[in-house]
């Protein structure tokens, strides 16, 4: 089972503090007590031994950082895609292969003055050995500062993800910019997200739980998406696509008919028909908010048949699972202000959910 939680990744030391914490550990294992008078090969291999240990600290450290960090293509396709969003895919795989490569010359390092400590003749020239070895392999790790504090950065920024498990059942909200999708989230769960009168508000994903017919439901409130080409969208909107892309979840799409929220309907309607290829085989519901400003029924005959285009697809999701097309499954109207069909809405995305599985599950036994 591969774990979704990733704020138990060990914090990432920046150079210098690498060093310290290595040479103070070395020096704690392996306390000096030599002696002038003692026989050489004795000498040699007390050195041997402080060069080993300091390189199989590096090798410890270095290797928790590898090991720790997720790898983009083992885990699941929508975390794999959001940090390849979030930090860049190239950068993240360039800064651990530099942890590799640091952690490989350090070993070569180790093995070479050991060699040479084999023919030291002297505690002199056994000490300077030493002293050029751990040298060397502070020099290496501090040649990698920039790596380690990005990835220091990123192991913040990770710690701060919701954890989203891309397994269970789920209700995706998504829409324009200010169109009410927090507020929704925060009258259905006990997230509390940030409602504000203006666009962008939310900045990543949110997620909170609810219930329904004593199962649970994992609801994830996204960023607004503006209706533009697919390059010109921000690293916001991105987090949005990806979880409409990779989250096996039913799909609210909210609309603001009242305008209020600075969009037409019409751009409103653009952008389902642009990302519309990702609520494929997903449940669809079209949610028309804020009907305590404008009611459904007293849009404008354009705005309706838009609306109505809308429904049309959506009855196409109902179909394709199977399901009795019915108009009150895919097209509700609500208001987060007055509590107005705010649990008709969730409980219509739950059912919708329930039945999705039951027919998969039917194929599944076919
Ligand atoms: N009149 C009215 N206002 C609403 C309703 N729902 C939300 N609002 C207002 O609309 C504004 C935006 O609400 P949010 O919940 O922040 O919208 P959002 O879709 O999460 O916005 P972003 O996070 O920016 O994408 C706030 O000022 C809310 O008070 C509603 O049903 N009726
Ligand atoms: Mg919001």
């Amino acid at each position: 089972m591969v774990q979704y939680n990733f704020k138990k990744i060990t914090v990432v030391p920046s150079g210098k503090e690498f060093v310290d914490i290595i040479l103070s550990r070395t020096q704690r294992q392996t306390p000096t007590v030599v002696h002038k008078g003692y026989a050489i090969s004795r000498l040699r291999s007390f050195y041997m031994r402080k060069v080993k240990f300091t390189q199989q600290n590096f090798n410890e450290k270095l290797t928790t950082i590898i090991e720790e960090f997720p790898r983009l293509d083992g885990i699941h396709p929508f975390y794999g895609d959001l940090l390849h969003v979030l930090y860049n895919k190239d950068h993240y795989k360039l800064a651990l292969g530099q942890i590799n490569t640091a952690r490989n010359i350090i070993k070569k390092i180790s093995n070479d003055y050991i060699r040479l400590l084999k023919y030291g003749d002297s505690l002199y020239r056994c000490k300077c050995l030493k002293v050029a070895a751990l040298g060397r392999m502070c020099t290496v790790v501090k040649r990698i500062g920039p790596s380690l504090a990005y990835l220091e950065q990123i192991r913040q920024h990770m710690a701060r993800l919701p954890s989203i498990d891309p397994n269970v059942r789920t209700i995706l909200i998504c829409g324009y910019p200010n169109v009410g999708k927090s507020s929704f989230i925060n009258k259905v769960t006990r997230a509390d997200v940030d409602v504000q009168p203006y666009a962008f508000t939310t900045k990543s994903l949110f997620v909170g739980h609810t219930d329904y017919k004593y199962l649970r439901y994992q609801v994830i409130d996204t960023p607004g998406i503006l209706d533009r080409p697919f390059e010109d969208r921000n690293i916001i909107e991105m987090c949005s696509i990806t979880a409409l892309a990779h989250l096996k979840a039913a799909v609210l799409f909210f609309l603001d008919i009242s305008g209020s929220c600075g969009y037409t309907i019409a751009q409103q309607a653009a952008l389902f028909h642009s990302i519309k290829s990702l609520f494929m085989n997903k449940p669809l519901v079209i949610v028309c908010n804020k009907i305590d400003l404008q009611p459904l029924e007293g849009l404008l005959e354009d705005d309706m048949k838009l609306v109505e285009e809308m429904k049309t697809e959506a009855l196409k999701t109902v179909i394709a699972q199977g399901g009795e097309p019915n108009d009150n499954d895919v097209l509700l109207t609500m208001s987060t202000l007055t509590d107005d069909g705010v649990i008709a809405v969730k409980n219509t995305a739950c059912e919708r959910l329930l039945d999705q599985r039951v027919e998969m599950k039917m194929k599944s036994k076919r």
